[in-house]
């Protein structure tokens, strides 16, 4: 099937059932989805692929040098890409909410057992309805779920636009919402607009936010009684700050009071 800029204006596809052959879009003006569907192949030549609110699911995946004008646009619908066997896929995804912004996310499955498996994603350009972050944080959110993964292990990248941050994007960290907290990613690089995590194995929102509304988590925590001296050593993803409280209940739940 071919989806080309002639009639020059943005087209609709339609009808919902499956394409076993090669959607290739080439249409600067755009392409609608109209149905959820699922396609083996798909080419973006030229122009965006707009879901609108419908889920596209695909195979294999064709594009070079997506950007803003040549993208998936997944702020309802989700792109769902068939997993079969480890392996890293960029989702080249953004959002038409406002300005078209492209906000790509590479999953990258480290370890899972795959049975009609996929991985899905969209993207929300808004401020997450659970950050807390007063001064610093990005108004775009990304959703990420799974089917059909047992034992998931995945790496992530996430990539905002500059039109997103709010106050100071060298003070964001990344965050993963469990539905009930945060858990913060282990890396942003704020020169490549970017967050990071590896070894996950949840899916669910990331967005990025301050440290303190996507707060940190202990990996390691030991206290050491040694005569009257109490040497306590931590380990923390991303920071952790201590204050005058947390030391006087560490020390008095070491028996220094
Ligand atoms: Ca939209
Ligand atoms: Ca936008």
């Amino acid at each position: 099937m071919n989806l080309t800029e002639v009639p020059p204006r943005s087209q609709v596809l339609c009808c919902g059932r499956p394409i076993t052959g090669t959607l290739r879009i080439n249409n600067p003006n755009g392409v609608t989805l109209s149905q959820t569907t699922s396609a083996t192949n798909v080419e973006i030549e030229s122009g965006n692929l707009d879901l609108d609110n419908k889920n596209l699911t695909i195979t294999n995946l064709t594009i070079t040098a997506p950007s803003a004008s040549k993208m998936i646009i997944a702020d309802a619908g989700e792109l769902r890409k068939v997993y079969t066997a480890n392996g890293s896929f960029t989702f080249p995804i953004g959002d038409n909410t406002g300005t078209l912004e492209y906000s790509p996310v590479t999953i990258n499955m480290t370890s899972g057992t795959y049975s009609n498996a996929f991985v899905s994603a969209k993207v929300i350009n808004a401020k997450h309805p659970n950050n807390t972050s007063a001064g610093n944080y990005i108004n775009r959110y990304w959703t990420i779920s799974r089917s059909g993964i047992t034992n998931p292990v995945y790496d992530i990248d996430l990539f905002y636009a500059d039109g997103d941050v709010a106050g100071n994007k060298a003070d964001l960290w990344g965050g993963r919402w469990s539905g009930s907290s945060w858990s913060p990613l282990n890396s942003a690089i704020p020169a490549e607009n970017k967050l990071s995590g590896t070894g996950l194995t949840s899916f669910s929102d990331f967005t990025g936010g301050e440290a303190d509304a996507l707060p940190v988590e202990l990996t390691s925590f030991t206290a050491k009684a040694t005569g009257s001296v109490v040497n306590l050593n931590w380990e923390t993803k991303p920071r952790l700050i201590i204050t005058g409280l947390m030391l006087r209940e560490i020390q008095q739940e070491h028996g220094r009071r």
